[in-house]
């Protein structure tokens, strides 16, 4: 099934670190081959070999109207064909500014970079010296691109201030860095008094990289308030939720404002596109206007905002697609949830719009303590049948799922047989 991909793959390895440009591709907490893949055809991916697999990972989420659609890849040949690349302003920025800026109440000001870890690096940066003070709060399970002061795991027992979680970040970059709980105010609050310093407290308000766990509604609100109460700035990490969990992300879904969000992937439309935006007074201390420097060659390239205007354009065109989407999320998780069932396999689901999360876990997950009581065995031996069957989900249990506008409920009641089945060969 997979001949050409192993020979690739080994191949790879001698010249790229795992043979993949980031980790996760490695299918390492999953085992198997990661099927090399020669093309995408709306919700289709095809590997190598030419197997075929309905794809909910789309890229990690970028991709909502599917691989290969054809209004984006014609808006990115015809604005190619007029230079991929100038360094210098263009009118596609302002253009696809205008349409987020437009659309979100919180935004009145952005910049566009070229990654969600350069989206957020920066408006760290540019929280830091808006309030002139050096701490951050961050999330166990939130996952906000790899700069080196988010890469911070839990400190012994109830430390606050987090510790590297990787080799070559130094204690000294991750000191301001303090950890709370996903859904736990109270460790929120440890984190208040333990520093009068906090520059910002940063978010998934739709967690993704823990599994799909979203924040409670008081929860946020409650952010909020401290926030406001101690003079931080709240951010929120829509890189992923933005425009996938309603045509607003997770701020369509809550009554909470941020003074900061952060943007990608669906922006970009499966090009490389970043985005930081958020109160005029803030943006206004980025450089050139202020003194908090930024920059980026490649930033704005007018192929990607091209890209990303068409996709974004359509999303305005049709919000009711979110609707759809969302039907065909509770579809797959429902039926899956009636399979596992039946099956006494523990499952619990969720939904955001066109996201979709499902842990092979008995108990509701609130935060990345109860996500990672899931049976990481079970969920690896289920990816690798789902691969067989020809369905592609994300290859970890800490990760989220996306339905795209191509992946019609045909497709959705082919995978609930194959998940039925995979299910049942499982012992
Ligand atoms: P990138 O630098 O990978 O474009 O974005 C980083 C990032 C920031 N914030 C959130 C909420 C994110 O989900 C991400 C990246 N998401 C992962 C998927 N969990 C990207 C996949 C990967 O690392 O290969």
């Amino acid at each position: 099934m997979l001949e050409k991909s192993k020979k690739a793959y080994k191949e790879a390895l001698k010249y790229i670190p795992g043979g993949v440009d980031s980790p996760v591709r490695a299918f390492k907490s999953v085992g198997g081959i990661p099927p090399f893949i020669d093309r995408g055809e709306g919700p289709f991916l095809y590997d190598i070999d030419g197997n075929r697999y309905i794809d909910y990972v789309q890229s990690w989420g970028p991709l909502i109207f599917g691989h290969a659609d054809p209004d984006t890849i014609e808006a990115v040949c015809e604005q190619a064909k007029k230079g991929l690349s100038f360094g210098a302003p263009t009118l596609l920025e302002t253009e696809l500014a205008k349409e987020i800026v437009d659309l979100f109440e919180s935004v009145d000001k952005i910049r566009f970079v070229s990654s969600g870890t350069e989206a957020v690096m920066s408006a760290i940066r540019l929280a830091r010296g808006f309030t002139g003070r050096d701490d951050i709060v961050k999330f166990e399970g939130c996952y906000h691109g790899h700069s080196d002061s988010l890469l911070v795991s839990a400190g012994s027992g109830a430390a606050t201030f987090g510790t590297p979680s990787s080799p070559g970040v130094p204690e000294d970059f991750t000191k301001h860095t303090l950890l709370a709980r996903y859904n736990d105010l109270e460790s929120v609050r440890r984190c208040f008094e333990a520093s009068d310093d906090i520059a910002c407290v940063i978010i998934e308000p739709i967690a993704g990289n823990m599994g799909l766990v979203p924040a409670d509604e008081e929860f946020l609100q409650g952010l909020r308030a401290l926030c406001d109460e101690h003079g931080a700035l709240l951010i929120f990490d829509e890189v992923m939720s933005g425009f996938r969990a309603s045509l607003k992300g997770a701020q369509g879904l809550t009554s909470v404002r941020p003074d900061m969000t952060t943007f990608g992937k669906v922006i970009g439309g499966g090009m490389p596109v970043g985005a930081f935006g958020g109160r005029a007074d803030i943006m206004s201390h980025l450089s050139p206007e202020g003194p908090v420097y930024q920059a980026g060659t490649l930033s704005g390239n007018p192929v990607a905002m091209a890209a990303g205007l068409s996709v974004v354009r359509r999303l305005k065109k049709d919000p009711k697609l979110y609707d759809i989407l969302e039907a065909r999320a509770k579809g797959l998780v429902g039926g899956f949830k009636k399979i596992a069932d039946a099956h006494g396999v523990p499952l619990q689901v969720e939904v955001r719009g066109s996201m979709f999360g499902f842990f092979f876990n008995p108990n509701p997950v609130k935060n990345f303590d109860d996500a990672q009581k899931s049976d990481l065995e079970y969920f690896a031996k289920f990816h690798q049948k789902m691969i067989e069957r020809g369905v592609y989900f994300a290859c970890s249990q800490f990760e989220a799922g996306f339905i795209c506008e191509p992946l019609d409920d045909k497709l959705i009641d082919e995978t609930l047989e194959k998940i039925e089945d995979a299910i049942k060969k499982i012992l």
